[in-house]
C-alpha cells in the first residue's frame, strides 16, 4: 500500500516509539468549522503531551496520508468536497485523486497497514435504530482487523442492543474503562454490560498481548465513559436523538449521509451542549489511548 508518512511519524516509527492513529471524517462530517480544526489540532496535542505520536489518517488529492502536516491538518478542515471514505470509498478517492476523510472502519485499515496499533475516535457507527440492515462498515472492521480502537461508545441515535451483539458475533472484545457498563456518547451508561472492566491502561495492555498471543485478529472496542461534568443526561439526549431521527425519515435523508445528518440536528436541538460533550470525550479518548500506545 503506497502510504504517505508525516515527518513526525516517521521519526516515532524509526524510533519505535508510540503512536496514535486519529480519525478524519470527524473533522470534516462531525463537527462545524471552525471547531473542527481546533478540535483536530487539540487532539493531536493531547497525544504528545502524554508521550506518544498522533497519526490523523486522511486522504488528500487521492494520497494516503498517516500523519498531516499542519497545513494539511487546515486543507482538510477548510475544503468542502471531502468525501467519506468507509473502507468501500478507499478504491474511489484513490482513483479519482479526491480529497477522503477516513471512518472509523478506513482509519482502522489504513492504521493498521501502516504498522499502528492504537486508535482514539469519538464514536463508532453501528447498527441503526428501526434500520437493522444498515450495520456501520465500522463493526465488519472491528471484526477483521487487529487494531485497538479507543471510543465513548456508540451514539444513542444507534440501536445499542443490536450493536454489542453484532460486536459478538464477529469477535470483538468489548472493554469497560472504569465502567461496567456500555458508555452512550453523551451519557455515561447504556445500562448494558460489557466483556470486562479495566480500570487501568496496564489492565487493557494485557489483553491486547493475550489477544496477539492467542493469534485472533479482531480489534479490541474500549469504551470510556465521557467525563461526568460534560454528560448530557439520557433522558435530555434521547429527546433530541428522537426528534433528529424523526427529521432525518421525514427528509429522505440515506446511505452515508445518515450519521453526519443526526450529528448536526443533535447539536442543534441541544443548543450545541452536545458538541461541547462531544470535544470533551474525544480528548479523554485520545488521553487513555496514548496511554495505552505506551504499554504495547
Ligand atoms: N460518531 C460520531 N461522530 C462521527 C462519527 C461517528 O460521534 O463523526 C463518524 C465516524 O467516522 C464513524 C462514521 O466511523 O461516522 C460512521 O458512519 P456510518 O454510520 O455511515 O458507517
Ligand atoms: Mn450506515
Amino acid at each position: 500500500m503506497n502510504l504517505h508518512f508525516n515527518a513526525e511519524v516517521k521519526a516515532a516509527h524509526a524510533e519505535s516509539r508510540p503512536i496514535v492513529a486519529l480519525e478524519s471524517t470527524l473533522i470534516t462530517h462531525g463537527l462545524p468549522q471552525p471547531v473542527n480544526l481546533e478540535t483536530g489540532r487539540h487532539l493531536e496535542q493531547i497525544v504528545r503531551d502524554v508521550g506518544a505520536t498522533p497519526a490523523t489518517i486522511a486522504l488528500l488529492h487521492g494520497q494516503i496520508h498517516v500523519g498531516l502536516e499542519p497545513y494539511e491538518l487546515e486543507e482538510l478542515a477548510m475544503a468542502k468536497d471531502v468525501r467519506k471514505c468507509s473502507r468501500r470509498d478507499l478504491p474511489i478517492a484513490v482513483a479519482r485523486k479526491e480529497n477522503g476523510a477516513t471512518t472509523v472502519a478506513a482509519t482502522m485499515l489504513l492504521a493498521h497497514a501502516a504498522g499502528i496499533r492504537v486508535f482514539a475516535t469519538g464514536g463508532i457507527g453501528g447498527v441503526h435504530r428501526g434500520h437493522p440492515f444498515d450495520v456501520s462498515a465500522d463493526l465488519e472492521e472491528l471484526g477483521r482487523t487487529p487494531v485497538t480502537v479507543v471510543c465513548a461508545g456508540a451514539k444513542a441515535i444507534l440501536d445499542l442492543p443490536l450493536t454489542l451483539e453484532a460486536l459478538e458475533t464477529r469477535g470483538v472484545c468489548v472493554v469497560g474503562y472504569g465502567t461496567d457498563t456500555f458508555p452512550s456518547f453523551y451519557s455515561r451508561s447504556s445500562g448494558l454490560p460489557v466483556d470486562v472492566r479495566c480500570d487501568t491502561a496496564d489492565d487493557v495492555a494485557a489483553i491486547i498481548k493475550a489477544r496477539d498471543a492467542l493469534k485472533l485478529d479482531a480489534g479490541i472496542l474500549v469504551g470510556a465513559p465521557i467525563p461526568t461534568e460534560y454528560e448530557v443526561p439520557a433522558e435530555e439526549a434521547e429527546i433530541a436523538i428522537s426528534a433528529a431521527l424523526r427529521e432525518a425519515e421525514a427528509a429522505g435523508v440515506k446511505g452515508k449521509e445518515v450519521t453526519p445528518f443526526l450529528l448536526a440536528r443533535v447539536s442543534a436541538l441541544t443548543d450545541r451542549r452536545s458538541q461541547i460533550a462531544n470535544l470533551a470525550l474525544l480528548e479523554n479518548n485520545a488521553r487513555i489511548a496514548a496511554a495505552i500506545a505506551r504499554l504495547i
